[in-house]
């Protein structure tokens, strides 16, 4: 077929280096760029077949999100704008990982299995973040597509967010949105506005005023150019733009998360407002320092809490009966935990790392808020939700009360990005209910105190040799891991701790909580020392932290 001579013809420009073996892991392939030319090729190839087999047009995001900027990744967007299923992240494996003479054959492989029709026309949506090696890796994408006849549309500069999102508009013929940019900021724009100016007109400039991190990434680019739909409602002082600083380098969520304190390059007053986002915008975490110095953060965990009280309260206002859930992974602080299940009584679940994990499980509920505490999340309301929540917000004969609820509600859906976590629209949301609920940061940080706690990595020689159960809370191996692991925790009060081999990154994660920070660090060192015994660590023997 003329098809697969092109694709042995184009393949060649992006030959697969003999005996490279990259997983499709958390969130698609990642690894230094240089090794990827064939990787981008092969998705571009991929997202043809997938779009073919399911009759709608399918993204490929081009980036390595909080990684260094060294190196880059690939994430793969279902039509409904959600992660791709578990069963082509299989497929994108065994055809990343085929030798070159072999592609062919994989790709056969594949059209057979799912007995896929070549005739049918394929589209994929490409969009790339601002890494240097974005350029040339997306090329090599769109290239992938154009080998098998498929016709794609390249986005160039955006957040992956704001790609899912234009998936999921295009498959749904506009009803979710338009699949544009402007379409977009117009939607999210035109929702906070409505929920910050009608329901919070005592809000003074010092309230609308937010300090943002933008990473030294996309985030950055997209929030200036989405600033002038904001009409001054949200007025924010704009840090790491990427104009000077290098992406990710000491800023961003990722780094403001795990080492606990403020980024480099951002001018913090105490008391202030401020947010960090991650290198491609789909995380988001606040923070402030008081007036001792001192660094609060507002992570995910503490997200999901102000987002699901808020709706709550807008339910009973309502009057409507809706099953409202919060989907939380292993690193969710222990403290946040209780405080939803015990005084708030929502439902509380617990899924492995990764949000295409959370996802799924948030699908399960009427509104399913998920959140992991690194601030990667959004919330999801199901159609039958949307639906009540339409009608009595149009019901001619319902009170004033209801009916304000309803309305609320319903701008509060079309604030959020619901394909995917988005930094972007869980601002302006976070924003919105802060100043409709005439709140300071400092009192949404009061709502319960954070377990202290802390994240570290350990290198090894082989990280698969950790496996984990019970949503990656036990490990099951490396032999006398986990009994390790429960001795050490005994030895602390309130404490908890477990280790997982990350999906993004060369790395095993360790993390541990405890009643003091003393406590925590020295847990999570300990831990990180029977990691490095027990599962073949490399180079020097973790340190003590202090
Ligand atoms: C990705 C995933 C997240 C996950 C994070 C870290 O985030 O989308 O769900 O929490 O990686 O994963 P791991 O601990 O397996 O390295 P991002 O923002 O880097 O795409």
């Amino acid at each position: 077929m003329a098809q697969f001579e092109e694709v042995s013809k184009q393949s060649s420009q992006h030959p697969k280096p003999a005996g490279l073996v990259l997983q499709y892991g958390t969130a698609g392939f990642r690894t230094n760029a240089k090794h990827l030319d064939h990787i981008m090729f092969r998705m571009g190839l991929l997202a043809t077949l997938r779009s073919k087999k399911t009759k709608a047009t399918i993204g490929v995001m081009v980036t390595a999100s909080h990684n260094p900027e060294e190196d880059n990744g690939v994430k793969l967007i279902d039509p409904m704008g959600e992660m791709v299923t578990p069963a082509w992240e299989g497929y994108a494996t065994q055809l990343a990982n085929a030798e070159q003479g072999d592609l062919l054959t994989a790709l056969k492989d594949i059209i057979e299995k799912e007995s896929i029709n070549m005739s049918q026309e394929a589209n994929v949506f490409v969009g790339k973040d601002t890494r240097s090696s974005s350029a040339s890796l997306s090329q090599a994408v769109l290239d992938g597509v154009s080998a098998l006849g498929g016709h794609s549309k390249d986005y160039g500069l955006v957040t992956t967010p704001q790609l899912h999102y234009m998936v999921c508009c295009q498959n749904t013929q506009g009803k979710y949105g338009e699949a544009t940019i402007e379409g977009y900021y117009r939607k999210l724009c035109q929702a906070f506005i409505h929920l910050s100016v009608q329901q919070a007109s005592n809000c003074t400039d010092d309230q609308k005023h937010l300090s943002v991190d933008g990473a030294n990434g996309i985030g950055a680019l997209k929030v200036r150019e989405m600033e002038s739909h904001l009409r001054r409602e949200l007025q924010i002082s704009l840090f790491n733009d990427g104009s000077k600083g290098k992406l990710n380098h000491q800023c961003g969520a990722d780094f403001v998360k795990v080492q606990q304190k403020p980024p480099t390059g951002i001018n913090i007053n105490p008391g202030e407002r401020c947010c960090s986002f991650d290198g491609d915008a789909d995380r988001i975490v606040y923070y402030y320092t008081d007036s001792d110095g001192q660094f609060h953060l507002l992570d995910g965990d503490k997200i999901a809490t102000l987002i699901s009280t808020f709706l709550k309260e807008l339910l009973t206002q309502a009057g409507l009966d809706l099953k409202i859930a919060v989907v939380q992974t292993a690193y969710a602080n222990g403290s946040s935990t209780h405080y939803l299940e015990d005084t708030m009584k929502v439902i509380v679940r617990c899924t492995k790392t990764g949000v295409k994990h959370l996802h799924h499980a948030a699908q399960e509920f009427d509104i399913g808020v998920y959140f992991e505490a690194n601030g990667h999340g959004t919330v999801l309301f199901s159609k039958v939700a949307e639906e009540k929540i339409q009608q009595l917000a149009e019901d001619p004969n319902m009170n004033d009360e209801r009916k304000r609820a309803a309305r609320l509600l319903q701008n509060t859906i079309n604030v959020i990005n619901q394909t995917v976590g988005d930094a972007i629209s869980d601002m302006l949301l976070i924003e919105a209910i802060l100043a409709i609920r005439g709140m300071t940061v400092q009192q949404w940080d009061a709502i319960y105190s954070d377990l202290p706690n802390r994240q570290l990595k350990v290198k090894v020689s082989d990280r698969r040799v950790i496996d984990t159960t019970d949503a990656e809370r036990r490990a099951v191996s490396p032999a006398g891991l986990q009994e390790a692991i429960d001795t050490l925790v005994k030895k602390h009060r309130l404490a908890r701790s477990f280790v997982r081999p990350s999906g993004t990154e060369d790395v095993v994660r360790v993390y541990a909580e405890a009643e003091t920070q003393e406590s925590a660090d020295s847990l999570a060192h300990e831990v990180s020392l029977a990691v490095y015994r027990l599962a073949g660590g490399v180079g020097d023997e973790p340190k003590p932290l202090h």
